[in-house]
């Protein structure tokens, strides 16, 4: 369950948060295909309780009202269409999967499907689900359960939502057909959501009943889907990562929240040279990594602190390093604009959400931010892909925050989070030649638009970051993106 089975030569996710599925389709064949992305986290795609009384917010879609397919982002077939396509364009699609609850209690109680819920009798017809297959007796988490009571964790609700008991046969029945239906459909995997809330024993049942991945889609045969847990542990608490890594992937939290503090410069780059499990990060074929995801960006979740699109400069110098560095495997965040915390995504007064556009620079409108669509972060997704599996290796820094280092022969990397410029001669590893720098700008023919880099027979080259430049990082590497 930890391999995310990309297509060869792909590294890398992103989540398309609240995209619609005939968007997500065309967005695999006009940029993230050709653009060497591995794979795409989609929203939940089963229905929800559509929540009127708070302007339909994006945290809706957290609240399952049953398992069709039926959502704002689309219906069935539109999902099967995204899906076909995208894994014909060599981009694969792992499910946001909310198997720990059902709703909440609301005044309203029709989902995005026409679904119906009976709050007061636990009544879900559209599965069904009755009173008997959730958590009994009643109980809601409280803040300090976190620090002693692994029992009320699991067995109680989570904010209100109703606690599915994953304990009995014919819940994980349930559960079990409707990842089955996706895998069917041609889904590479899942994201778990509130696994911390389930008990790991109850969810090796459900992973081991999940079929091999679909070889219509290209898959291989006997391929296990990829599954990766959402288990928030800053440490501290009763739940640990540790019980959840037996079964399959986990969500690494500390990885966004160390990252986003140096690049915050509360903490210097140098100490990055041995970043990974000497920092207590989870063994790096465990990690699912990222800066930002959907809660902590924008204050829900596990966090504070966390780097995301508003502090734009610092925010692509995380992810370079990121995607620049061999450890886990790597997820980009692509967020719609917000202020208010609870907003939905940009939607018409029926609560349809309405498509990005796409402006001449390759970026979104509509209130669209598009991070995966920034060249900062397309052109590092490149750089990771032509670095493959090499190690990291000639590490330099000035003890403080410049530092560069190396992917075998493949890449070079830099960056300057002072406040003063760098101008080094370093050892890039790279053969000689030239390369265009894939941050400041791109290659354009025999030009480069941004900065020229050139290295000597001997692996060096003069390296120049400004303080004051636009971005804080240079990356040449030997793909044809860079080298000239
Ligand atoms: C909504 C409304 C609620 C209402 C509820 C029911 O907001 O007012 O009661 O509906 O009708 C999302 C939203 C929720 C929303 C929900 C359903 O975030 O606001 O509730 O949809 O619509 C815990 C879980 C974790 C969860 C996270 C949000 O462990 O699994 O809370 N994330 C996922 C999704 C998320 C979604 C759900 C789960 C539900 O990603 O989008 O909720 O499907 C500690 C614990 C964490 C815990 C946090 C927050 O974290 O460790 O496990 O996360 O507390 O309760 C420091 C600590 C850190 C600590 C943190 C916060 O950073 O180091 O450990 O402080 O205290």
């Amino acid at each position: 369950y930890k391999n995310p089975h990309y297509a060869s030569g792909r590294t890398t996710m992103v989540h398309l948060f609240e995209w619609k599925w005939d968007d997500i389709a065309r967005e695999c064949e006009t940029f993230l295909g050709p653009r060497g992305y591995g794979g795409i986290q989609i929203s939940p795609p089963n229905e929800n309780l559509a929540i009127w009384s708070r302007q339909r917010p994006w945290w809706e879609r957290y609240q399952p009202i049953s398992y069709r397919l039926v959502t704002r982002s689309g219906n069935e077939q539109q999902f099967a269409n995204m899906v076909r396509k995208c894994n014909d364009a060599g981009v694969r699609i792992y499910v946001d999967a909310i198997i720990n609850h059902m709703t909440g209690t609301w005044n309203e109680n029709t989902g995005t499907g026409g679904s119906t819920a009976d709050f007061g009798n636990w009544g879900y017809p559209g599965v069904p689900y009755g009173r008997n297959d959730f958590n009994w007796p009643h109980c809601v988490i409280q803040g300090h359960d976190y620090g002693c009571c692994a029992d009320r964790v699991r067995n109680c609700e989570l904010s209100g939502l109703k606690d599915l008991n994953q304990g009995n046969e014919y819940v994980r029945q349930q559960i079990v057909n409707y990842m089955n239906h996706l895998i069917n459909l041609g889904v590479a995997g899942f994201r778990i959501d509130a696994a911390k809330h389930m008990w790991p024993g109850d969810l090796r049942v459900i992973y081991d009943r999940l079929h091999n991945l679909n070889t219509a889609h290209g898959f291989p045969s006997g391929a296990r889907p990829y599954i990766y847990q959402e288990v928030i542990d800053l440490g501290g608490e009763v739940i640990s990562r540790d019980e959840y890594t037996p079964l399959a992937a986990v969500t690494e939290f500390k990885f966004g929240m160390e990252l986003s503090r140096a690049f915050n410069r509360g903490n210097q780059l140098r100490w990055l040279h041995n970043f990974g499990p000497a920092w207590g990060l989870l063994a790096s074929g465990d990690s699912l990594t990222f800066i930002d995801n959907h809660d902590n960006q924008r204050g829900h979740g596990a966090g504070g602190n966390i780097l995301t699109y508003k502090n734009a400069k610092q925010y692509k110098g995380a992810i370079a390093f990121m995607l620049a560095h061999p450890y886990g495997w790597p997820q980009l965040m692509s967020s719609f604009d917000f202020h208010d915390t609870e907003a939905g995504p940009p939607m018409d007064s029926s609560g349809n959400i309405i498509s990005p556009s796409i402006n001449s620079d390759q970026s979104c409108g509509n209130g669209w931010i598009c991070e995966h669509r920034w060249r900062q972060i397309y052109s590092m997704v490149a750089f990771r892909n032509q670095a493959g599996n090499s190690a990291l290796s000639n590490w330099w820094d000035n003890g403080g925050n410049q530092i560069a280092f190396c992917r075998g022969n493949a890449g070079f990397v830099a960056f300057n989070n002072e406040y003063w410029d760098l101008n080094e001669t370093l050892q890039t590893c790279l053969p000689a030649g030239t390369y265009c720098d894939v941050i400041s700008g791109e290659k354009s023919g025999s030009n480069c638009t941004g900065k020229r880099v050139t290295v000597g027979g001997d692996g060096r080259a003069h390296i120049s970051l400004g303080a004051n430049e636009f971005d804080m990082v240079l990356a040449i590497h030997t793909g044809p993106e860079s080298r000239l």
